[in-house]
């Protein structure tokens, strides 16, 4: 299904005038406290998130999966999907592939079928944690830490054919994200499996293009229990000095130990300069991939706000490839990205309204209750009219969620698809 602009200013009538009357409201109230607010739409209009290719079909836990039906069970028909969610909200404009689930059979085509719905290929994502039909080696003691030189080799030459396929799409970077640890004490030498990943990763940075970079994922359990090789992001940051100029660290919303300040981690890395891409996703407990903003939106919008601050004050670090990764057990899967996709805006518009020199002299005057007021200010402000404005500006939808529900996107995907298509994927 594709969704044309006819049926976007179609659904966008009946909302355009209570529209109006919110985003003139709020503009009034921004444009008095000095805000220039034709900026803050650009800021927004500007800021393009990645959908992963494999939270296009629903995911599934441990003891079950549930399709949602109408899956899109070809690289294509995903392209299809995300381009779907590009037409109504405005900022999907690219899409991250996990290889092999997304090998193009015909890369011309995908580059044409990708370009006409305004969709790039951002970062490609290698696959070392399950073992592929054919292989000689398998993973399942390791990968890049493999204590074996032949799994370490099997390892390595993935990354590098993820890299050559990334690179005939236009993808300018790959993200690592590893499997390898240990179950139980004992099982490791902490030290061997860290040298064999460094050097591992050592060898696929030299067959990274030079306008490519190198993105190092930490997660700090799971699959693994006991220990994770590239548990933190300061391991990955050690491991992404080690390579070079061109590698960085991702940091994953769900990667890390309940109650990390993961705000603080974002500053640093982009203090050191070190912060290559982000994945976006939202947690109770552990890694639960859960809709964005779902559970801690206050922790996001903080997030944002250090994003916010590095990308003013930290020319030394590069320009942030922004991806969602989550899975979708219960939900349309396109529903929940809309969701996500309004939420990560969300953040960064209410982060784009910090005052940051007024919070500076707060600072200073250690005036910790104005610091607070600051920040709270800005995140109790509603800016869902700004972002609706923001899709407007380039033909997006004002309500994305109930034009995907009128415009019956999914039943049409199911009678387009069939009802039993699985996505590859988790
Ligand atoms: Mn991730």
């Amino acid at each position: 299904m594709k969704i044309t602009s006819e049926h976007i200013h179609d659904q966008n009538k009946q909302y355009q005038a209570d529209h109006d009357k919110q985003y003139n409201f709020l503009a009034d109230q921004l444009t008095a406290k000095g805000h220039d607010t034709d900026q803050i739409l650009n800021r927004l209009s500007e800021f393009q998130v990645a959908v992963p290719s494999w939270a296009l079909g629903a995911g599934g836990t441990r003891f079950g999966r549930f399709s949602f039906y109408g899956e899109p069970s070809s690289l294509e028909q995903k392209i299809d999907d995300v381009g779907v969610l590009h037409a109504l909200t405005q900022t999907a404009g690219a899409v991250s592939l996990h290889i092999p689930w997304d090998i193009p059979s015909d890369y011309n085509a995908i580059k044409e079928k990708a370009a006409a719905l305004d969709i790039k290929f951002d970062a490609v994502n290698s696959n070392t944690f399950q073992d592929q039909e054919g292989a000689t080696q398998s993973y399942k003691y390791g990968s890049l830490s493999n204590t074996a030189q032949a799994v370490r080799e099997q390892a390595i030459q993935h990354n590098i054919d993820v890299i050559n396929i990334g690179n005939k799409l236009g993808s300018k970077s790959l993200t690592v994200w590893l499997a390898d640890g240990a179950s139980f004490p004992g099982q490791h030498n902490f030290q061997t499996a860290l040298k064999h990943t460094q050097d591992s990763l050592k060898t696929i940075y030299k067959s990274l293009p030079d306008d490519w970079k190198l993105l190092i994922e930490y997660k700090p359990y799971e699959p693994n229990f006991y220990s994770t090789v590239i548990q933190d992001w300061g391991t990955s940051f050690m491991l992404a000095n080690e390579c070079g100029e061109k590698a960085f660290s991702l940091v994953d919303l769900g990667h890390h130990l309940p109650n990390s300040n993961i705000e603080q981690i974002v500053s640093t890395l982009m203090f050191k300069g070190k912060l290559g891409g982000f994945h976006f996703n939202d947690s109770k407990y552990g890694d639960d991939d859960l809709t964005v903003g779902s559970i801690k939106p206050y922790a996001l919008f903080l997030i944002f706000n250090e994003l916010v601050y590095g990308m003013a004050h930290n020319p030394q670090n590069p320009e942030l490839a922004w991806m969602i990764d989550a899975s979708h057990n219960i939900k349309d899967p396109l529903e929940d990205l809309i969701q996500s996709l309004e939420a990560i805006q969300e953040a960064y518009a209410k982060a784009l309204l910090v005052d940051q020199q007024e919070l500076k002299a707060a600072q200073m005057d250690h005036d910790v209750v104005k610091c607070q007021e600051i920040l709270q200010q800005a995140y109790r402000t509603d800016v869902r009219p700004l972002l609706a404005a923001a899709r407007l500006k380039t033909g997006g939808a004002i309500h994305p969620i109930e034009s995907y529900r009128s415009l019956a996107v999914r039943s049409t995907l199911i009678k387009e698809r069939g009802k039993h298509t699985t996505a590859t994927g988790l």
